[in-house]
């Protein structure tokens, strides 16, 4: 990482679960006395003023979910209160009346009579349209390979360690219930089955079976490789505000959100300046991380 600026007040963000966030440059008074190079970065992401409608828009969303994530971290930065609605993973009727099926995230916004699915153009329609305050304060995708051939090298390991935790906590909102677990587990493959394989030629009990042993086996090795593999991206995170230079983006939307869903994964070791990226945008976009929950 190359920019180093607020790694060593990282403990902050602890305590500003509690206090409004109006600006990394303003974020709070000790922010302000120790990062002074955080003042004079032209390319410092500045959060517009908080918007409350009468008729807040909601999101309908799986916590888990990184398309949900990405809408849930855009309203945030556009400093947009909104409703969060979380939905029962087997939940068919909520997503369907609204959108004729069962997807999220999905968005709906009374006063402009609009309900809507997709992330991207959600967040295109947020950030373009000035009932959701100044517009255009997101800068668009760089269109860098890198970040996506990272993910795409971690995708079979990050479904192997991610998708049992996120059932097994039992604390996820969409997964409350038994039915929901089971709902996810019958459509959500553990490599290295493919999906066709595993919506197809398993049982259900065989699959209860697949996810019990995979949370009964030490996840050490696979770790160990996670660690390695965010030491290699700590290397293509810009700094620790913002993966790509030039300032926060479409990139962070996507690339935060996919690295959020790694914090339920209990023994990871972040890269200082990556962590400290993790925290600043949880904080700035008021997601908390899994911390808490990792198992
Ligand atoms: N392209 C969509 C993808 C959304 C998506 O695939 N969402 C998943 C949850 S992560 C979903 O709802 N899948 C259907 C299901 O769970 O039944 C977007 O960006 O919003």
């Amino acid at each position: 990482m190359k920019l180093s600026v607020s790694i060593l007040f990282a403990t902050l963000a602890l305590s500003s679960a509690f206090v409004p966030s109006t600006g990394v440059a303003s974020r709070s008074v000790a922010m302000d006395l120790v990062s002074t190079t955080e003042v004079t970065n032209p390319d410092a992401f500045t959060k517009p003023d908080r918007i409350i409608m009468e008729k807040l828009p909601t999101v309908y969303v799986y916590d888990h979910c990184p398309f949900c994530v990405r809408v849930r971290v855009a309203l945030g930065l556009k400093n947009v209160k909104h409703i969060v609605s979380f939905m029962a993973n087997d939940d068919i009727p909520t997503p369907t009346a609204l959108v004729g099926k069962k997807i999220a995230p999905i968005f709906t916004f009374p006063e402009g009579d609009i309900t809507m699915a997709e992330s991207m153009d959600i967040i295109k329609l947020i950030d373009s349209d000035e009932r959701f305050g100044p517009t255009g304060i997101l800068k668009p995708s760089s269109g860098r390979t890198d970040l996506k051939e990272w993910q795409k090298s971690v995708q079979s390991t990050l479904r192997t360690l991610q998708r049992p935790r996120y059932v097994a906590t039992g604390l996820l909102p969409e997964f409350t219930q038994l039915d929901a677990r089971h709902a996810f587990i019958k459509g959500h493959q553990l490599p290295p089955y493919d999906k066709p394989e595993w919506r197809e030629e398993l049982a259900m009990e065989e699959k209860l079976k697949i996810y019990a042993e995979s949370m009964a086996t030490d996840p050490a090795p696979m770790v160990e490789e996670l660690n390695a593999k965010l030491v290699e991206l700590d290397d293509k995170v810009y700094s620790e505000h913002y993966c790509t230079e030039g300032g926060l983006s479409l990139d962070d939307i996507d690339l935060w959100a996919r690295l959020r869903s790694i914090t339920i994964i209990k023994g990871v070791q972040w890269p200082a300046g990556l962590r400290a990226y993790m925290e600043n945008i949880s904080e700035l976009a008021d997601v908390p991380l899994y911390d808490e929950l990792a198992i």
